[in-house]
């Protein structure tokens, strides 16, 4: 049975063609930045708010935040987290993720097997995803002890994504790492796309309508920004980008 999130989700994708979503990282902002950052993003048509990062400050900073955003917008809130501490009870749905190319077991499936029951308990939607670090990772590689997947080996991503696929995974997100000088290539995109059946999240160092359509076009189902929403013109960057991939399905 699919939680009222992931049918929000799959049913915009299906009538919008790609969808962005906005990342905020409880880290790098206040509770009154997130609130005007989650607003704003809003207006703009992003789909959902996802809060999360690769460290966490404080888990009352996160509840807060979490908190803060679901007052002051209607779409969902889903977390995403680096770790157990990335759990918050307000929040209305989580990424339950596995990092599918890392070396330590703790992030394949020990933080998990901590988080589950916690998860269960505050009644938040769990979201079955295979998350795969791709190109130079960024923090989330370090972190998260991955063997990133060269941007140079688009199969090997795929393999990665559909053997995710195969172990009842309902979402595979392609990282290229938050400020990644570089996003994912198209290439990339496109042979995961070939091979797997379910919805593509791609996001790291995608910051303007152009790469943000390159992504849409190769495949990416839901796009995800992080950083373009600390600039100065987001709001303006964020339409754009919106503006620029609604409409667009590619079949896989
Ligand atoms: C990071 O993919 C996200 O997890 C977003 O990256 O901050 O570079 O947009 P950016």
């Amino acid at each position: 049975m699919l939680g009222s999130t992931e049918k929000y989700l799959l049913e915009k994708i299906k009538t919008n063609g790609s969808i962005h979503i906005t990342l905020i990282d409880p880290e790098k902002v206040s509770v009154q930045q997130a609130s005007h950052v989650a607003e704003n993003s809003q207006k703009s048509g992003t789909a959902a708010i996802m809060i999360g990062g690769s460290t966490v400050a404080s888990q009352e900073h996160l509840d807060e935040v979490v908190k803060v955003i679901k007052s002051s917008v209607k779409i969902p809130t889903i977390l995403f987290p680096g770790n157990v501490t990335g759990i918050s009870m307000y929040a209305d749905a989580i990424w339950f993720m596995s990092l599918l190319n890392s070396v330590d077991p703790y992030f394949l499936i020990g933080a998990q097997v901590r988080g589950a029951p916690l998860i269960k308990k505050y009644g938040i939607e769990p979201i079955s995803m295979g998350y795969i670090i791709v190109g130079d990772g960024g923090t989330a590689g370090v972190v998260g002890k991955a063997v990133t997947v060269p941007y140079t080996k688009p199969e090997l991503a795929a393999a990665h994504a559909l053997a995710g696929q195969y172990l009842g995974m309902r979402f595979i997100y392609l990282e290229g790492g938050s400020g990644a000088a570089h996003p994912v290539p198209p290439e990339m995109i496109r042979a995961v796309k070939k091979l797997i059946d379910i919805p593509l999240i791609v996001g790291g160092g995608i910051r303007s309508k152009e790469l943000a359509v390159a992504a849409a076009s190769a495949g990416a189902d839901i796009i995800v920004t992080g950083n373009v929403t600390e600039s100065s013109d987001a709001n303006q960057r964020i339409s754009e980008i919106i503006g620029a991939i609604t409409g667009i399905k590619v079949l896989p």
